[in-house]
């Protein structure tokens, strides 16, 4: 009798009819072996040996460099149940339509098996996924990226509880490319793409697209967000979750090397990307990291703004679509040096400045997290680690102070509902279009967002000591266009204001939109930041808010009467101590 992975296997086979089957154990042996095919027929360069051990190039077609959103599905038999925010087939319709595009699809190549675990292999929060895929890439990034083979196919034994994801390059054409998410049955089909988020199907598609259908009926959360621990002098560690949409520096936060390391201040890396969490028996909110590796973005990626990574990243480490140097090693813009002679551009062509950037924009390194000097000890502890905080971020040129604490739990829900990023035009100082971003959940939600509100506000009340909600920026800009906050490893002063209100001992001033620090509160020691700057940084404009106020009302109209009621109070609350504060103060 064959088990339900057998039974799947075989449908699928016939189905996209490979010239060979190929089960991944996950052994090094086998990482070898693939690693040879794929030198050999191109798919992968080989980078410098000596400097960078074990580390490859890939490049990807060139219509094929980013998440396409605009082609990532959520099938629901009701098209409420995926929201306004998600594109959306009826189930029978997708599979009318792309079967036929799967048919035959695996033709003259390998069809490897890649079962995965999201989770640490011991975790009972963890799940098995299986995908089953024409591209060696994503095999051997997976590897990296989930605990793949072997002990994924024990914990599985002969149980039909997994995620099936099938996924073909096909002829990797954009008109026939699908990433199709079937919640009501948790499977995944992707077709067309061999890129990572599309391809790479047990993070995005199913660590969050599925995960957060599970995490709904049963009771738990799957976000978007890092995971650190920040350890104080006397060494007691303090977790916290944080989301942030696109290029704001999560991986760069998660990583981070305190600048206030000689006072005792330390940050642990638990995970840069995807956090799990679930209510204890004992009403904490523990949290695991779905994921073993980071697939983090290369550009600007140097010793300052990410040296853990810098150095993790010297072996076993795939790179895709970024520069290779005449000395075959990895290159990309905002690396520590200048564009060097004889540079290869990510399309593998000779390069000239006057081509643009000789990296890709989204190109990517595939690292084990266990290569990072950051990571925490307890990064694999089954049952997670317990979140004191959780922090929203974007990136907002004028309006959010560096930091603030939400009222109480309900009110910290509106906050991540409502966060929002600006794109960055804002070099010149002009304000970049502001696109809303609910708890960065946006492209990943696998349900109608409204209820996916809900469902945040449903978890506060479950929570014995709840975490703290915080907002962050750290992108406030002068009125000259500059920054106003250093960044990076100065971040973790924040971190500590956030630490001591959790503990009750940091000061700070109520203000329409919530608690912002005291200007005395926060350890600036060591930095020259001028009281005016600081001032501003710490600023809650009402007139700006106001603008921001009407805006949220906008936001929300697409949720009609499914936006849970307390998210109405929330915004008609705000509305009201914003007026109070104009009066106030006219
Ligand atoms: C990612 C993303 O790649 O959020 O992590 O796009
Ligand atoms: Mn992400």
């Amino acid at each position: 009798m064959s088990t339900p992975l057998e039974s799947w296997v075989e449908e699928s086979a016939r189905l996209t009819k490979p010239s060979k089957i190929v089960w991944c154990d996950g052994s090094e042996a086998e990482n070898d072996r693939f690693t040879e095919e794929m030198l050999r027929d191109g798919t992968f360069a080989e980078l410098n040996q000596n400097t960078y051990p074990r580390c490859y190039l890939h490049r990807s077609n060139s219509n094929d460099v980013a998440r396409t959103e605009g082609l990532t599905f959520i099938c629901t038999r009701d098209r409420n149940a995926a929201g306004p925010t998600n594109n959306w087939m009826a189930p029978a319709e997708a599979k009318e339509r792309v079967r036929p595009l799967f048919d035959g699809a695996m033709k003259g190549r390998t069809m490897y098996v890649v079962p995965y675990i999201m989770g640490p292999a011991q975790s009972p929060y963890s799940k098995i996924g299986v995908e089953l895929t024409d591209s060696a890439y994503v095999a051997a990034n997976m590897r990296i990226m989930s605990r793949m083979g072997k002990v994924a196919l024990d914990r599985l034994g002969s149980s039909s509880d997994f995620v099936p994801g099938l996924h073909s390059l096909a002829d990797l054409n954009p008109d026939r490319r699908f990433i199709l998410h079937f919640p009501e049955e948790n499977l995944i089909w992707s077709i067309g793409s061999g890129y990572g988020g599309n391809a790479l199907l047990g993070k995005k598609c199913f660590a969050l697209r599925i995960a957060s259908w599970m995490a709904r009926e049963q009771g738990w959360m799957a976000e978007h967000m890092l995971i650190l621990g920040l350890e104080d002098p006397s060494g007691k560690v303090t977790y916290m979750a944080a989301a942030f949409p696109s290029a704001c520096g999560k991986t760069n936060l998660a990583m981070m090397v305190s600048a206030l390391e000689k006072e005792g201040y330390r940050v642990w890396t638990i995970g840069d990307d995807i956090a799990w969490m679930h209510i204890a028996a004992d009403g904490t909110l523990r949290a695991i990291n779905p994921e073993a590796g980071f697939f983090g973005v290369a550009p600007g990626t140097n010793a300052k703004t990410n040296p853990n990574v810098i150095s993790a990243v010297h072996s076993n480490t795939i790179f895709t679509n970024v520069a290779m140097t005449p000395g075959r090693e990895p290159w990309w813009e905002g690396m520590d040096s200048d564009a060097p002679k004889g540079l290869i551009n990510w399309r593998g062509e000779q390069w000239t400045p006057a081509m643009g950037p000789a990296a890709h924009p989204n190109s990517r390194y595939t690292v084990p997290a266990a290569q990072s000097t950051s990571l925490s000890s307890h990064w694999e502890d089954p049952a997670g680690v317990p979140i004191s905080a959780l922090i929203f971020g974007g990136r907002r040129a004028r309006l959010a102070p560096l930091v603030y604490e939400s009222h109480d739990w309900q009110h910290g829900v509106f906050v991540g509902a409502t966060m929002a990023s600006e794109t960055t035009a804002a070099a010149t100082g002009a304000v970049g279009v502001t696109r809303r971003d609910p708890m960065a959940m946006l492209p990943f939600c696998g349900y109608n967002m409204a209820d996916y509100f809900a469902h945040w506000l449903s978890i506060g009340p479950r929570l014995k000591n709840a975490p703290k909600i915080f907002h962050v920026n750290w992108f406030r800009r002068s009125a000259e266009g500059k920054f106003l906050w250093p960044g990076y490893g100065e971040n973790v002063r924040a971190l500590k204001w956030m630490l001591e209100r959790i503990e009750g001992r940091a000061a700070a001033t109520e203000t329409p939109i919530g608690c912002v620090p005291t200007p005395e509160s926060l350890s600036l020691d060591g930095l020259s930041i001028p009281p005016a700057t600081l001032a501003e940084l710490l600023r809650v404009n009402s007139s700006d808010w106001a603008e921001e106020e009407q805006s949220v009302g906008e936001f929300f109209k697409q949720f009609g009467d499914r936006l849970p009621a307390p998210l109405r109070q929330e915004h008609q609350a705000l509305a009201a101590r914003l007026s109070r504060a104009a009066v106030a103060s006219s």
